[in-house]
């Protein structure tokens, strides 16, 4: 609980024995512990023991059979709605995200709807990271195109799993997702943007991975991933501009008491 929030993390599992049970534990302990109330863990049809590593734990297990991170996440954000919970936070189970920062993204959960975590900071960045001058300055440069095209605020990575959306926000756009990829996370951005949802991104640690890469281990992958979430960018922006293009409606913005400051 945060405040008398209900905080559930979600993890998307594919093939992520290795490391699964300590990352659970890893964020139920979070804070001293009691902080982080459920982990849901999205078991995206994985071959290895990641199945039994999730039910030897205190995680709620779901399997998602349609393959693909997106697809995982959407389902882990669907499931912790309809189980209650207040502050959605995303993460992986595989030892890149440390549990402790899931503090940070609480302490600005109150003033923003979307908390966003960075793996950019290069203070942050540990030694084992998958992180290189390429892959950070490729987030980078992803995110600011998102920033400067969809009026944002200063982002700084648009490829950092770790980050928090009130249930409230994730509500407002949840009908609208459509990426079942792995450039999944920019379309959440374009869509909160759009719907004029408040965000801030904040520093996380960012670790050496346990396991097998699927996503940025290869330069193919990362390649087809960062063109596909340009091309996601692009098209987002025709559709706030001209009203045309190949993506999804965009989601009808909230109405907002106006905030002032005390
Ligand atoms: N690639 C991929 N990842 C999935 C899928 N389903 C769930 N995942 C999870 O999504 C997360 C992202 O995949 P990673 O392999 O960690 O990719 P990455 O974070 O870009 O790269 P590294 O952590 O540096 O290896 C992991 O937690 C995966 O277990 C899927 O179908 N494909
Ligand atoms: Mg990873």
């Amino acid at each position: 609980m945060w405040y008398g929030r209900r905080v559930v993390v979600i993890f998307p599992a594919y093939n992520e024995e290795d490391n699964v049970a300590h990352a659970i534990d890893d964020f139920l302990g979070a804070g001293g512990g009691g902080i982080v109330d459920e982990v849901i863990a999205v078991d995206n049809n994985s071959r290895d023991r990641t199945a039994e590593r999730i039910r030897g734990t205190r995680a709620t297990y779901v399997l998602e059979t349609r393959q693909g991170y997106g697809n995982a996440l959407q389902r882990g954000l669907a499931e912790a709605a309809s189980r209650g919970a207040d502050l959605i936070v995303m993460a992986e189970p595989d030892g890149t995200f440390a549990g402790k920062d899931v503090l940070k993204l609480l302490a600005f959960s109150d003033d923003f709807d979307l908390v966003l975590g960075t793996r950019t900071t290069k203070e942050l960045i540990w030694q084992e990271a998958n992180m290189g001058r390429f892959l950070r300055w490729g987030n980078w440069a992803v995110a600011k195109l998102l920033q400067v095209l969809h009026d944002g605020p200063s982002l700084s990575d648009c490829g950092c799993t770790l980050r928090l959306v009130r249930v409230d926000a994730y509500r407002v756009f949840a009908a609208n997702l459509t990426v079942g990829r792995s450039h999944f996370l920019p379309e959440m951005v374009c869509l909160a943007l759009a719907a004029g949802l408040r965000m801030v991104e904040v520093p996380v640690n960012y670790r050496g991975r346990v396991g097998e890469s699927k996503i940025t281990g290869s330069l193919t992958t990362t390649l087809r991933v960062g063109t596909r979430m340009i091309a996601l960018i692009l098209g987002y922006w025709a559709k706030r501009r001209f009203g045309v293009g190949v993506v999804a409606p965009l989601p009808v913005a909230p109405a907002r008491a106006v905030r002032t400051l005390r």
